[in-house]
């Protein structure tokens, strides 16, 4: 059965109604990077919460010597947190054995959108083939590419990764009976980007406006060089209970 993958570029896009059998949701700068690094570092699981007082609940109740807040707003560390959403941060020192209680301004959002759907995966520039070669080996049918953008708005970044995704998907489907269709013209124009930028996916994110946010709060060179790196990555970062990522 070929797969039918579409993007919504924000979770506000996203449609009510039937859900499909896989969700994958996309936030380059930086929140699914963090998590892609924090559990290929050794992390127990990141657990992403939209709401800063469930975060903080949720946390009280796990043993303090086995969990870190990880708390971003604006771009900016959260005060009081342990971390904030950089993934060069998240060291195997740091982060090793620990749970991460995970909150930012717009990724952590769309994760709880889609929180519902059967398979619930999140992607990165550096883990995109892994994330693609999960969608093909689990034979989902329906996939729904979710980005986080900014605040309800489009991000560049979010939609070249969408169609990073996609593309190592269509290399990989090539089974008899299996191949790639995608479900709207959003899903085609995120290719389009990805054809435009595969060769320099980090100057991409730096032109990109919330790029441009993180240059204007000081020095993201490491950041940028991190969440451009292209299939540097094997991990997985898929729900085991809803909010609860783990690797896989
Ligand atoms: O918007 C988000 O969820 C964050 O990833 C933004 S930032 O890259 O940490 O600034």
């Amino acid at each position: 059965m070929p797969v039918l993958i579409s993007y919504y570029p924000t979770s506000e896009l996203v449609p009510e109604g039937a859900l499909p059998d896989a969700a994958v949701v996309i936030d380059v700068l930086r929140a699914t990077t963090t998590i892609a690094w924090s559990l290929h570092n050794g992390a127990e699981a990141v657990q992403a919460f939209a709401d800063l007082e469930a975060l903080q609940a949720a946390a009280d109740a796990w043993p303090a010597e086995r969990r870190l807040r990880a708390g971003e707003r604006g771009g900016a560390r959260l005060e009081g947190f342990e971390l904030g959403n950089s993934p060069i941060a998240v060291s195997p020192e740091l982060v090793g054995g620990k749970r991460i209680f995970m909150s930012t301004t717009n990724g952590t959002r769309s994760l709880d959108r889609v929180r519902q759907v059967p398979l619930l995966l999140t992607a990165c520039l550096p883990n995109r083939g892994a994330v693609a070669r999960r969608l093909v080996e689990r034979g989902c049918g329906r996939v729904w590419i979710v980005g986080s953008g900014w605040e309800g708005d489009y991000s560049l970044e979010d939609s070249l990764a969408a169609g990073a995704v996609a593309s190592a998907a269509m290399e990989l489907a090539v089974a008899p009976h299996v191949g790639v269709n995608f479900g709207n013209d959003e899903m085609l124009a995120a290719l389009a980007l990805w054809q435009q930028w595969r060769h320099d996916p980090e100057t991409c994110l730096r032109v990109a406006s919330h790029g441009q946010r993180l240059i204007g709060l000081g020095d993201h060179d490491a950041d940028f060089r991190c969440c451009a790196a292209i299939d540097s990555l094997q991990v997985v970062p898929t729900q085991v209970e809803p909010g609860v990522l783990q690797a896989r």
